[in-house]
């Protein structure tokens, strides 16, 4: 509480997985860092180098992805978190179709970790449940961040690409 009484918000790092491989990649990465950063409730502390990564899943011949990671300061509580990044896919021309869950995006902005929370509701799942298989998530976000560590498993950004690396 601070002294009028109100609760105080928490600052938790958070860090979100980017992703494009339609239109203007790097222009829509930039855009949408640029809308993290002018965020009420978010401070950037860093980001990743953009990486040209394969496409995993989806339907075959996608044009290859631009991914990245930033790791944020946050004082948004982790739904209103989620909707922040859901409003900036959508004003980068994000459309959400059913039917291609695994298809082509203009902008693909997922949580993937926020320090020791752990987190299971039917609209957010964090830690993100596939990011310890995926080379494209972790390889942007062990150049910032190697040393978070995903309080499910217990291992460093830097080990579960490690261990990804030497499973090939
Ligand atoms: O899960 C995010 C969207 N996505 C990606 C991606 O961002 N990068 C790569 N390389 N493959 C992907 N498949 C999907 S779905």
């Amino acid at each position: 509480m601070d002294r009028k009484g109100a609760p105080q918000a928490v600052a938790r790092i958070a860090l979100i997985g980017l992703g494009s491989n339609l239109g203007d990649r790097h222009g829509i990465l930039a855009d949408a860092v640029e809308r993290l950063r002018r965020a009420e409730g978010l401070s950037v502390r860093a980001v990743s180098p953009m990486m040209e990564t394969t496409p995993v899943g989806g339907p075959p011949g996608q044009p290859l992805y631009l991914n990245g990671a930033v790791d944020v300061l946050c004082t948004l509580e982790p739904r209103r978190l989620l909707e922040r990044l859901m409003e900036i896919e959508s004003q980068l021309g994000r459309r959400r179709d059913p039917e291609e869950r695994w298809g082509p995006r203009t902008c693909d902005l997922d949580i993937l970790l926020i320090e020791e929370l752990i987190i299971n509701t039917p609209e957010l799942t964090v830690p993100h449940p596939r990011m310890h298989q995926r080379r494209f998530v972790l390889e942007p976000l062990a150049a910032i961040a190697p040393l978070a560590r995903h309080p499910v498993l217990g291992k460093t950004v830097a080990q579960m690409l490690a261990e990804l690396e030497n499973a090939r």
